[in-house]
């Protein structure tokens, strides 16, 4: 017989240390770690690979800004990462530091091939560079403002002499490349992102610095230290024993799956698959770039606190619900809003109520009725035919849209068996079926509820891993889920003790501010009363906290032919004065003035409040100040 060797390696990017993790890192990781369950689940030997960043001029700066050498600070921050990734039931196999010797020896080999290779010249650099993105940018690329066209910082004029990697040399191979191999760059729209930009030709890319010391030194030219994202990308090689164990590495590369966001994928897409042409490797299957999270809205950053700290969701919620709320609401490939408000909803419905108040009643009436002891499935009509067929459809798209990294469309085919599940109980009646004693269709009703229950626990096995154990434990299982408890109907063995134990999710209550009430028909008003509102647009010309109040801040706003007013705002907990300081808002001018705290506001300004943040209003490009609104 012919043993099928199947493997999958998955890789995460690896992270700067530069700053803590967080959901946004958090989210790349658990969707990589879901893949890596499932895929294990399904009998792959399975690699999966994360790790940190430490490289580079941007860690450096970091370290410095912590008054800390970079070597202890990585140590630190690699420590937060790992612990984080521990709390979040991540099961990486490997966890790869750009600091560790052994990556730092498969670098510079790396590089005196490309050497070696012809790939490399010494030229002059002259140009853009990004120090927290870590890139180069030509002039064509970034616009009249000179800011980075992919975080939209202020640049760097970098003048270096360097070492350049022949990149331009390797246009046509990677076109063709794309042609021959469509599922190297997911999801498509991202893959004819790259296309793009290589119909429009490659240039050479600078692969070493000067103006710094930490880093990779060049192989045999010390002064240079190699370019932090040569130097990253590597290590997805390194960390597979690239190139003295060959024996693992050829067990696990090509890659299956590099997972990333979208903004680092001309990195991957274009002069990864460049430097692995150049060395003569094969080149990854698969590099999946996913969209961005905002945070209630809003980008993330550090100023964010809380909201952004994913052990806070673990904490309050437990790692399940963050895991599940991240992969449902989240539609994965697509850009998304992370907010606790969906995600306490996805709790109470999906979780709470379809599935564990499903299991509580199936598993209350085997308790009541049977003892705890699963009876066997006696008598079947039509509706439990097509419930098990339903059921058993649902279970093989799931698998398919799995294998094609629809993962959010996959989760959607568990809660469908819910939703069936759920239906077919309540058309069964088996409360009714109880109280008449008909115990050959109650046995038959319950079997089977709980056929589909265990098959949905499997399902969620990779995403909600400790609730889907729990659930085959009260069913019966103690090895944990595997692909042939999905493989057929009929699993569960009938006369296995069953335990009804607690309610698998609690439900919570997500507690908001109160809401301005709907407007209602009789609350209408008039043109002419919205007219009575007079409101133009004001330049901020300065800022400051009104002293004693931690709540209020004065502006000084320029009303164009109005001339400047005083405002004080209820706004201090949102903003630092100087931020404001050059926006355009909008204020009230017809309002009566009024003291607060003692200090004169001559109007109001208007702003957007939600559960958590707010924000002022600005207006959509340049105008004067006092233009009026209408
Ligand atoms: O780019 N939404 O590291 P990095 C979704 N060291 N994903 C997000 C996110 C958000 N708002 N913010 C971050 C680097 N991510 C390099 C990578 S790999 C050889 C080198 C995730 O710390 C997403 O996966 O800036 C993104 O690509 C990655 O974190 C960037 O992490």
């Amino acid at each position: 017989m012919e043993v099928i060797f199947l493997k999958f390696y998955i890789t995460t990017p690896i992270y700067y240390v530069n700053s803590d993790p967080h959901v946004g890192s958090a989210y790349t990781t658990i969707i990589a770690d879901i893949i890596a369950r499932y895929k294990r689940m399904m009998g792959y030997d399975v690699f999966f690979l994360t790790g940190t960043d430490e490289h580079g001029q941007k860690i450096l700066q970091a370290a410095t800004n912590a008054g800390k050498d970079p070597q202890s600070f990585c140590d630190e921050l690699a420590g937060r990462f790992k612990k984080l990734w521990k709390k979040l039931g991540i099961t990486n196999d490997g966890f790869i530091r750009t600091t560790d010797q052994d990556h730092m020896k498969v670098v510079q080999y790396f590089v005196k091939k490309m050497m070696e290779n012809g790939d490399l010249y010494k030229g002059e650099y002259k140009g853009w560079y990004c120090v927290p993105c870590e890139s180069y940018w030509n002039e064509e690329e970034i616009g009249a403002e000179r800011l980075c066209p992919s975080c939209g910082r202020e640049l760097k004029y970098i003048t270096e002499e360097n070492y350049f990697f022949r990149l331009s040399k390797y246009t046509d191979a990677l076109l063709e490349h794309y042609r021959n191999h469509p599922e190297f760059v997911q999801p498509d729209f991202r893959r004819n992102e790259m296309l793009k930009i290589l119909e429009g030709g490659l240039k050479d890319l600078s692969i070493t610095r000067t103006t710094f010391k930490w880093g990779v030194p060049m192989p045999d030219d010390p002064e240079h230290v190699i370019y932090v994202w040569v130097d990253a990308l590597i290590n997805y090689i390194s960390a597979i024993g690239y190139p003295f164990d060959t024996e693992k590495f050829n067990r696990y590369w090509p890659a299956d799956l590099h997972l990333i966001g979208k903004e680092i994928n001309r990195f991957h897409s274009i002069v990864w698959p460049a430097m692995l042409i150049s060395v003569g490797l094969p080149l990854p299957k698969t590099v999946f770039a996913h969209g961005w999270l905002t945070v209630d809205g809003q980008k993330i950053s550090k100023s964010l606190g809380n909201a952004i700290d994913p052990s806070y969701f673990v904490e309050k919620y437990g790692n399940d619900v963050l895991r599940f709320y991240l992969l449902r609401d989240i539609n994965f490939g697509k850009d998304g809003d992370f907010s606790e408000k969906n995600l306490v909803n996805r709790l109470n419905s999906d979780l709470a109520n379809d599935y564990g108040n499903l299991l509580h009643r199936t598993l209350a009436m085997l308790e009541k009725h049977y003892s705890s002891v699963l009876p066997e499935p006696k008598e079947h009509d039509e509706i439990d035919e097509r419930f098990k067929e339903d059921v058993m459809q649902r279970v093989k798209e799931y698998e398919k849209l799995m294998e094609e990294y629809s993962l959010t469309q996959a989760v959607e085919k568990i809660l469908e068996i819910l939703m069936l599940s759920n239906k077919y109980f309540d058309e069964k009646r088996p409360w009714i079926l109880a109280k008449q004693k008909d115990f050959s269709r109650l046995s038959t009703v319950l079997y089977n509820t709980c056929e589909a229950l265990m098959k949905v626990a499997v399902m969620f096995s990779p995403i909600m891993p400790d609730s889907s154990r729990e659930v085959l434990l009260r069913v019966g299982f103690d090895w944990g889920p595997s692909k042939e408890l999905l493989d057929r109907w009929g699993i569960l063995k009938p006369s296995v003790r069953i335990v009804h134990g607690k309610p698998l999710f609690e439900k919570k209550e997500f507690a908001t501010e109160k809401k301005e009430s709907e407007p209602r028909m009789d609350d209408l008003i008039e043109l002419d009363e919205f007219k009575k509102v007079k409101l133009r647009t004001a330049k901020v010309l300065s800022a400051e906290r009104v002293p004693k109040s931690d709540k209020l801040l004065k502006l000084i706003v320029d009303v164009g032919d109005l001339g400047q007013r005083q405002i004080v705002a209820g706004i201090a907990k949102y903003y630092e004065p100087e931020s404001l300081v050059g926006k355009t808002i909008i204020v009230v001018v017809n309002l009566k003035p009024a003291k607060l705290m003692g200090v004169e506001s001559q109007g109001m300004l208007l702003a957007a409040k939600d559960s958590t943040n707010l924000r002022v209003l600005t207006v959509d490009g340049d105008i004067a100040p006092g233009a009026t609104i209408s």
